[in-house]
């Protein structure tokens, strides 16, 4: 799933991609380096983001989605938690959505329901602007199983199909280091739930800080390492900004771990 954020403000490629244009070159650029999905997001989930209103968001993505629909037939995904945007990304030609909220906000549910398209539902414990300022579990790996398992029966009472859900421990979202390091370690216990799972670890700031380097543009090798780390326990999608250099990295992973 590379990752394509038309916002001015995301921690990576925030205000690379703001016009249609060079929106819909990156996506044409991932899909030929072998991206199965192109994530795109309107709002930026890093701590501290500035809140955007729902016409603003769908103005930013709507447009995004309709050129790249023209181009190809790659699965879009639509990165939202707000269900009037769900609806109008889909309407526009996206076939899943991302939401790092988990589908918690007003009429998410239904709206996906109604839909019928696969859901990304991603655990964050607070929210984006203060998820940060002091995550407390008892232990993130039971905690987190806890909450996937009520998100599932939600999702699935609101008429979304269990063979749509897609599961996301959300690495960063309300977690300290500690948090994010137990998580990756014990990833493969999440296979329970019989779903598959996607990780985002790309590039992220718990990387910067095993790294002690707080420069984003740094970390693409801790990506890959995170990356193929998380191949290992079992993740199977998997949110990125380097397309090619990952699917290589998963490529040498997939081919020694398939040895007899
Ligand atoms: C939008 N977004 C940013 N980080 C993410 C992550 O780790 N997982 C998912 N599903 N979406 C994310």
């Amino acid at each position: 799933m590379g990752v394509l954020n038309t916002t001015p403000d995301s921690f990576f490629d925030g205000g690379k991609f703001n016009s249609v244009k060079s929106a819909l070159q990156q996506a044409l650029l991932m899909c030929q380096q072998g991206a199965d999905i192109i994530d795109v997001g309107g709002e930026s989930t890093r701590p501290g983001a500035k809140e955007v209103s729902v016409s603003d968001e769908i103005k930013r993505v709507v447009e995004v989605i309709a050129a790249i629909r023209q181009e190809t037939e790659v699965c879009i995904s639509i990165d939202t938690s707000k269900p009037e945007v769900m609806l109008a990304a889909v309407n526009a030609g996206a076939s899943l959505v991302n939401d790092v909220n988990g589908l918690r906000a007003y009429g998410a549910l239904e709206v996906c329901a109604d839909l019928n398209v696969p859901v990304c539902v991603m655990h964050m414990q607070g929210e984006p602007r203060t998820m940060q300022a002091n995550p407390v579990y008892n232990d993130v790996v039971d905690d987190i199983k806890l909450f996937f398992e009520q998100r599932i029966k939600s999702c699935c009472d609101a008429g979304i199909k269990r063979e749509n859900i897609i599961l996301d421990p959300g690495f960063g979202f309300g977690k300290t280091l500690e948090h994010n390091l137990q998580l990756l370690k014990r990833l493969d216990e999440f296979q329970i739930f019989n779903l598959p799972l996607l990780v985002g670890l790309s590039r992220k700031s718990m990387l910067g800080k095993i790294l002690n380097d707080d420069v984003p543009e740094n970390r693409l090798f801790a990506s890959l390492a995170a990356a193929v780390l998380a191949r290992t326990r079992g993740a199977n999608l998997f949110r990125v900004h380097d397309v090619k250099a990952t699917l290589d990295a998963l490529k040498v992973c997939d081919a020694i771990n398939g040895v007899q």
